[in-house]
């Protein structure tokens, strides 16, 4: 006994230097992968040199649902997707990918920043990751080849590719049309082939692709802003000491917050590239688009804590 505690004390957990391996979709100039790189700087100066984080940008280590699940075992130690592939995994986290459930960047601001983030974060615990925090991601609004989105009937059949989500697959198809989910490594060869008709994303997703060379009508749906999130494995926490978990997660809201700043300019960054080379932005009514979401609702929004969850949501002002 005596010796198994001698020898704990002598290798505290905080201890363990440790490279962690953060896993992004994103190219390396990408705000998130920027913030990835400003959160690996706080932590290995607040470690003292003792922890790194290695950041694979460009789906180094695989796409979304692939990385996803290696975090979930522990293969991955940190991820940053976007909420929508997680909807399968955290149900709770599908929420804020909800269809015109915020209102405007301020509301999701709000609600993300509060307490019902801190919630949804920890939402993310019982299912093997840690919510670290959330990053920006804008509205994301379809963009098309041929002929463009002015109407909900001129989505009627047209093939769109979705993330890997349910509740993707569903928005698209209450609209209409046919949902095509793929990786997202795979839609840029998916549109120039014609093998889909279009797809949907933010702004910077549309630039930062080339998307805008083949699908030349983005039409501002701006149906959902499902944010970006950061996530440890759990097994990589088990493994941190509290002061090391703290300085994570402190680190983490740090790094959404210098994320932020570089997302704006990044957003306008990219409407100026893509209206220079010739996309064309299409103003829609949205209330249509609204209105056809009512089966998205009713398949996800089903138990007591999700509605109520939504409800709150909706009552932030
Ligand atoms: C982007 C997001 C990625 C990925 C991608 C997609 O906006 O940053 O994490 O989810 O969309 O459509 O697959």
């Amino acid at each position: 006994m005596a010796f198994v505690a001698a020898v704990a004390l002598l290798s505290p957990a905080s201890a363990v230097a440790r490279e962690f391996r953060a896993a992004d979709t994103q190219s390396a100039d990408y705000p998130t992968v920027q913030a990835l790189e400003f959160l690996g700087r706080l932590v290995a100066e607040r470690s003292g040199g003792r922890h790194s984080v290695r950041v694979f940008h460009s789906r180094q280590l695989g796409e979304e649902k692939e990385t996803i699940e290696q975090t979930r075992v522990g293969a991955i130690d940190l991820n940053r997707s976007n909420v929508a592939p997680f909807s399968g995994v955290v149900p709770t986290a599908a929420v804020t990918a909800l269809p015109f459930l915020f209102r405007s960047p301020e509301h999701l601001h709000r609600v993300l920043d509060g307490p019902i983030g801190a919630e949804i974060l920890a939402a993310f615990e019982p299912h093997g990751f840690i919510g670290l925090c959330f990053y920006d991601s804008g509205a994301r609004s379809f963009y098309t080849r041929g002929q463009a989105i002015r109407t909900v009937a001129d989505l009627k059949g047209r093939r769109i590719r979705v993330q890997q989500s349910d509740q993707m697959v569903a928005l698209v198809q209450a609209l209409g049309a046919v949902a095509v989910p793929l990786p997202y490594g795979q839609v840029g060869t998916a549109l120039g082939t014609g093998i889909i008709d279009g797809a949907e994303n933010n702004w910077p997703s549309y630039f930062e692709t080339g998307h805008f060379r083949y699908a030349k009508s983005y039409t501002l749906t701006e149906h959902t802003m499902s944010p970006e999130v950061l996530v440890m494995s759990k097994k990589a926490w088990d493994e941190l000491s509290g002061p090391d978990r703290a300085m994570f997660r402190q680190a983490a809201a740090e790094s959404a917050g210098y994320m932020r700043k570089l997302w704006q300019a990044r957003e306008q960054d990219a409407i100026a590239a893509v209206t220079k080379a010739g996309a064309s932005v299409i103003e829609v009514d949205k209330q249509p688009f609204i209105d056809a979401m009512t089966p998205v609702y009713d398949r996800f929004v089903v138990s007591p804590e999700t509605r109520d969850l939504v409800r709150r949501i909706q009552a932030v002002p």
